[in-house]
């Protein structure tokens, strides 16, 4: 029996780093069958020529806001799953949000498969968003989830009236997710800090959409940072804390690091590239900056950037997701619902922005596959780690992220020599909104093919998503497995009795 398919005359990108010239991947049934020279080619077996460029695994988006109640002009499934595979991503995991009233996760968990059943392009699983843990969600409801659906993560806010948790429900979560091995990602900002701001520009007429970068500083993200790995080290819980944008927060991560407590941490394409004048109006368009509206907000200094960078460069950061959160611009319930009675309100617009397509092209351009060594932000392998076998490993999802016998034909083929550069332009993507914040970015290449499961997907030489909707699998996931740190450090000094506190319970 032959193989379906031989990618041929690529250079193939691991974790370690580039095969040697001439090894070939040999797929059959949608899996990666066999790497190496000269593979044996059937009657059948189709060529796919990578005409000497790079071969990275398909990207793995690990959060995506899709289909959310609370944006009604963001991205469907469809729409949302489109535009992940014209940019190289094969896998993402979105968002089923549970809200305050609802008392059980079931009917929040139906609500989202029956969203994007049959709809989706790529791959893709949940986490939930709890904004109501009771002891029946956290010790009944988690585990059967965990078990039978295989949806083993969750997010909890710590700002937001809708949302947040307080510290006590963030110790119980914490440690209900650390007994069941869940992943557990953290939005970190101080509620009242951002709030006290908030009033307090509004009272100023200080209502601009430029404001929400004053809003919420910095210093809001450090403290919350802060205080959510102490509550994640007091039982004992591994946490990853996402969209990080600030060089205090990443600080109180590397020092958490240090100190070999497993806390993991995220940044995003928009906290490496874009700054807080994305936020500021145009002369044809006094609303124009609540296109750069996001949370955590962009920040003011080059510098800001320079110091993520470092934590891309030098392993502060597990992973790079998009956080793809957008909402229409020119949409009384998108951006626009920022606007009341004609006057621009920062807090009122829906936080978030598109990037789930801009994702690999914009952080692969910095890398040696497309610069000299010198000016190279990072190496190939680092980005492989960061946008899928990373996210991948952390969330449980065994057979996506590496190229590798025995794993899913999730492939990005880019362009050789750097012949993708382009700019990025609104009318070429392939998201449901009506802006991008990185229009008129210039990126070094650009996928030329992303195959998912052995398919075609996307075909940069048609100009085309190849794919089709509903090919797309819900993936039920495994344990994520911890990438820094390690569990078992409890308190220096803790007496016997104190540390059966910590035990974890049976789980029913
Ligand atoms: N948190 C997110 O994770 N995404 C968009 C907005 C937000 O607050
Ligand atoms: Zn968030
Ligand atoms: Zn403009
Ligand atoms: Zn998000």
């Amino acid at each position: 029996m032959g193989l379906d398919t031989i990618v041929r005359n690529g250079l193939i990108v691991t974790e370690s780093g580039v095969l040697p010239a001439g090894q070939e991947i040999g797929i059959s049934n949608g899996k990666i069958s066999l790497i190496g020279f000269g593979l044996p080619e059937g009657p059948e077996t189709k060529i796919i020529d990578a005409q000497g460029a790079y071969i990275t695994p398909g990207g793995v988006d690990s959060h995506v806001h899709l289909a959310q109640r609370n944006a009604p002009t963001g991205d469907t499934w469809e729409t949302g799953t489109r535009s992940a595979v014209a940019g190289g991503t094969t896998t993402v995991l979105a968002f089923a949000s549970q809200t305050k009233e609802m008392t059980s996760l079931f009917p929040v968990l139906e609500e989202y498969h029956e969203k994007s059943r049959g709809q989706s392009y790529c791959d893709y699983g949940f986490h939930f968003i709890l904004t109501n843990p009771s002891e029946t969600i956290l010790w009944q409801e988690l585990p059967r989830i965990a078990k039978e659906e295989g949806i083993t993560s969750v997010k909890l806010y710590m700002t937001y009236e809708l949302y947040k948790l307080s510290d006590r429900q963030l110790l119980d979560t914490m440690l209900a997710c650390r007994s069941l091995g869940l992943t557990t990602m953290i939005h970190a900002e101080n509620s009242d800090m951002i709030n006290f701001l908030i009033q307090g520009l509004e009272r100023n007429e200080n209502t601009a959409p430029f404001f929400h970068a004053i809003s919420a500083p910095k210093i809001a993200e450090d403290e919350a940072s802060y205080r959510a790995i102490r509550l994640a080290e007091l039982v004992d819980a591994p946490v990853l804390l996402v969209h990080v944008s600030s060089d205090g927060a990443m600080k109180h991560i590397r020092e958490a690091q240090t100190r070999l407590l497993p806390i993991h941490a995220e940044t995003c394409p928009h906290y490496l590239f874009l700054l807080s004048d994305k936020l500021a109006n145009h002369e044809h368009d006094a609303f124009h900056g609540a296109k750069g509206v996001c949370s955590p907000p962009l920040r003011h200094n080059p510098e800001d950037l320079e110091a993520l960078w470092r934590g891309i460069s030098n392993d502060t950061f597990t992973i790079f997701s998009s956080d793809h959160a957008p909402t229409k611009y020119d949409h009384p319930q998108g951006k626009k619902a920022g606007i009341i009675d004609g006057i621009p309100k920062f807090s009122k617009i829906p936080k978030g922005i598109p990037g789930i397509e801009t994702r690999l092209s914009l952080l692969f351009s910095e890398t040696e596959g497309c610069l000299p060594k010198e000016r190279a932000r990072l190496s190939l392998a680092r980005f492989v780690q960061l946008t899928s076998g990373n996210p991948a490993r952390l969330y449980g999802l065994t057979r996506k992220g590496s190229i590798m016998p025995g794993f899913d034909a999730d492939l990005v083929v880019w362009h050789p020599h750097n012949q993708g550069e382009k700019t990025i332009a609104q009318e070429k993507l392939h998201h449901g909104v009506d802006y991008t914040p990185f229009e008129g970015m210039r990126v070094r290449n650009w996928p030329r093919l992303t195959m998912l499961r052995g398919e075609i997907v996307w075909d940069a030489d048609k100009d085309s998503v190849t794919g089709v909707k509903g090919f797309g699998n819900f993936l039920k996931r495994e344990n994520g497995r911890l990438l820094v740190g390690k569990l078992g450090q409890l308190p220096a000094g803790m007496i016997e009795g104190e540390r059966d506190l910590w035990r974890p319970r049976p789980v029913a």
